[in-house]
């Protein structure tokens, strides 16, 4: 069944061991807005090419990534640039919420509603193994589904708003999966900034900052 959640703080269980935490008023309507004019002029966007059965073809949205290890995603290798100073502030802001540390930011700029992201879970290795994803959305609502990997008839789904942020917690991207369906009369662009924790490789000269807040 198709549940959507239209509450302000909404903490969602979706199974035992997973749940999402809907936060639809995180940033203030001043603030989100100069997030998003910022992101949409300033990030340095691109769009990338992934292989997919062996062929080469080019993803439905734009992509920044920000950190301070290279990102590799379906034979695409993202170079990491520094985190700009606006949206520093804004991982110290989600960290406070999430209770967590973040070291790398992955952008998505959906240019209108034809642009999307099918089913997938952010389980790459270099993110542990419970990772928690936190989300920021910017400009047009868009849906946001979740599916159980292993029932795919148990699903969820919320409109991600303007301004607001999204935790994906516990076993979220081990049982369950997300993706962003078009919507193909949203003619304005959004932005989705997630946040994660990326373990460097062996050998890599970065320092880990530990994971679990302290405070
Ligand atoms: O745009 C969104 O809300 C989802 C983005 C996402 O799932 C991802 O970057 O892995
Ligand atoms: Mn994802």
């Amino acid at each position: 069944m198709t549940n959507i959640s239209r509450q302000r703080t909404d903490d969602i269980p979706l199974d035992d061991h997973s749940s999402i935490v809907y936060c639809k008023d995180f940033l203030s309507p001043d603030h989100a807005a100069e997030l998003l004019s910022f992101c949409l002029n300033e990030l340095p966007w691109i769009q990338s090419t992934i292989k997919m059965f062996g062929k080469p073809v080019t993803i439905p949205r734009l992509n920044a990534w920000f950190g301070s290890e290279p990102y590799s995603y379906s034979g695409t290798r993202f170079t990491a640039l520094p985190l700009p100073k606006p949206l520093e502030a804004l991982k110290l802001s989600v960290e406070k919420i999430a209770n967590e540390s973040f070291n790398s930011v992955l952008a998505n700029k959906y240019r209108d509603g034809h642009d999307c992201m099918g089913w997938h879970s952010d389980d790459e290795r270099s993110l542990g193994e419970k990772p928690q994803i936190a989300s920021v959305s910017l400009g047009a609502d868009r849906r946001f589904l979740l599916r159980k990997k292993n029932d795919h008839a148990d699903k969820r789904e919320l409109l991600l708003a303007h301004g607001s942020l999204l935790l994906m917690c516990g076993e979220c991207q081990t049982q369950w999966q997300h993706s962003l369906p078009r919507m193909r009369r949203v003619q304005d662009s959004r932005i989705n900034l997630t946040f994660r924790f990326s373990t460097p490789k062996p050998g890599s000269l970065t320092n880990i900052s530990r994971r679990v807040k302290q405070n």
